[in-house]
């Protein structure tokens, strides 16, 4: 199998997870890195021996040489170096928040649409080992038809510490953690027509929400709860778990705090670990989002050699990233938001 040459643009704190797993990735490698920072540039090149360095990603794409770009900047660039990736015609991934604003993600969809090149968003929560279980369960019918869902992480973890700029922005949860666990209810319970929401902040020391309720009408008929929050002190601290629970017609599921994934049906209860993998290089609490980190980066690898679309294709994220913009307009106006004509 011909293996696929990769450049990766961002070499900060999440980037190392993402060279990690490039690693690991069957039938890939990245060949050069590109980071305006030449010290992030000098850490990274280092660490994983990448000779090609660019502190300029158009210089990086005028060289040329290499298969598919991953973006793991934040999300200030990503609108430019998406378009960049689709005037070059080379395939993108692009961190989450995919955009800005929902209309940058559109143009940005389109760019790559026109060009005729992959485009996929890193939205690796779905791809966590107890969500992937979980899907599972309901897709062999064990509770049958779910008409009710909760999405729940909250925590007391210091996020800040690793990465400051989240405590910056006028935005802070919902754009940042909501998004993972608002695809996840998207993955589970399928796509939104409406949805409610109620934000605060607790955290004095920073400028965004950390706390956020939201109520999702899905378009199937079912209900949903996602629930986030970084000012919930626990005794047992749950971070990076998203804890699910789900109703249907035939039985429950319960995902617990520590990887139980709990189901009730006609024949009984069942409790199984659904653990996520302890990578070489991977850390807890960390692991469950660096397996998943794995698996998105091995399944980008996948499609594209079959020219499939991917599960969190732009396209697919524009669903996603529509929920996040509405619960802003929602906490913000006390309304609810038709997500459908937001599409
Ligand atoms: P970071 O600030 O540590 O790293 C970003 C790097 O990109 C920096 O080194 C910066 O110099 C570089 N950069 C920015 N703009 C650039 C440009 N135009 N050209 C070249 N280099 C540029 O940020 P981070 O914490 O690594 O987060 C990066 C992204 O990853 C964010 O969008 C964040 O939301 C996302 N993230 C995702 C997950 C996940 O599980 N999917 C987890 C953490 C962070
Ligand atoms: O996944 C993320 O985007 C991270 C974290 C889990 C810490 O919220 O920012």
């Amino acid at each position: 199998m011909t293996e696929l040459r990769g450049a990766l643009i961002g070499c900060g704190f999440f980037a190392i997870n993402q060279m990690h797993a490039w690693n690991d990735v069957e039938g890939a490698r990245i060949v050069a890195i590109c980071d305006r920072d030449p010290e992030r540039l000098d850490i990274v090149g280092g660490q994983f021996g990448i000779e090609r360095r660019y502190s300029d990603a158009e210089a990086l794409f005028a060289d040329g040489g290499f298969d598919f770009v991953d973006i793991a900047t934040t999300v200030q660039s990503h609108r430019a170096l998406v378009e960049m990736a689709a005037r070059n015609k080379v395939p993108a991934i692009c961190q989450k928040p995919f955009a800005k604003t929902l209309s940058d993600a559109k143009a940005m969809v389109e760019a790559c649409r026109e060009a005729g090149v992959a485009l996929m968003v890193h939205e690796n929560f779905r791809w966590q080992t107890p969500i992937q279980a979980l899907r599972t369960a309901l897709d062999t019918g064990a509770i049958g038809t779910p008409f009710w869902g909760r999405f729940s992480f909250r925590s007391g973890y210091d996020v800040f510490s690793g990465q400051p700029y989240l405590a910056e922005g006028e935005r802070f949860i919902i754009e940042d953690l909501g998004i993972h666990t608002l695809d996840i209810a998207r993955y589970i319970l399928g796509d939104v027509s409406s949805l409610t929401a109620r934000t605060r902040r607790v955290n004095p020391n920073i400028k965004g929400e950390d706390v956020a309720t939201i109520l999702l009408d899905h378009e199937n008929g079912a209900t949903s709860v996602v629930d986030v929050s970084y000012a919930t002190k626990l005794s047992k601290e749950p971070f990076p778990e998203t804890l699910i629970e789900l109703d249907g017609a035939e039985g429950t599921i319960r995902l617990r705090q520590e990887y139980g994934l709990e189901i009730t049906n006609a024949k009984g209860t069942t409790i199984t670990d659904v653990s996520p993998k302890l990578l070489s290089w991977a850390s807890r609490p960390w692991h469950n989002i660096q397996e998943s980190v794995y698996a998105i980066q091995q399944h980008w690898v996948d499609q594209l050699k079959r020219g499939a679309e991917h599960s969190t294709s732009g396209a697919d994220n524009l669903k996603t990233f529509a929920l996040v913009e509405a619960a802003y307009d929602s906490a913000s106006r006390g309304q609810t938001i038709d997500v459908g004509a937001m599409l």
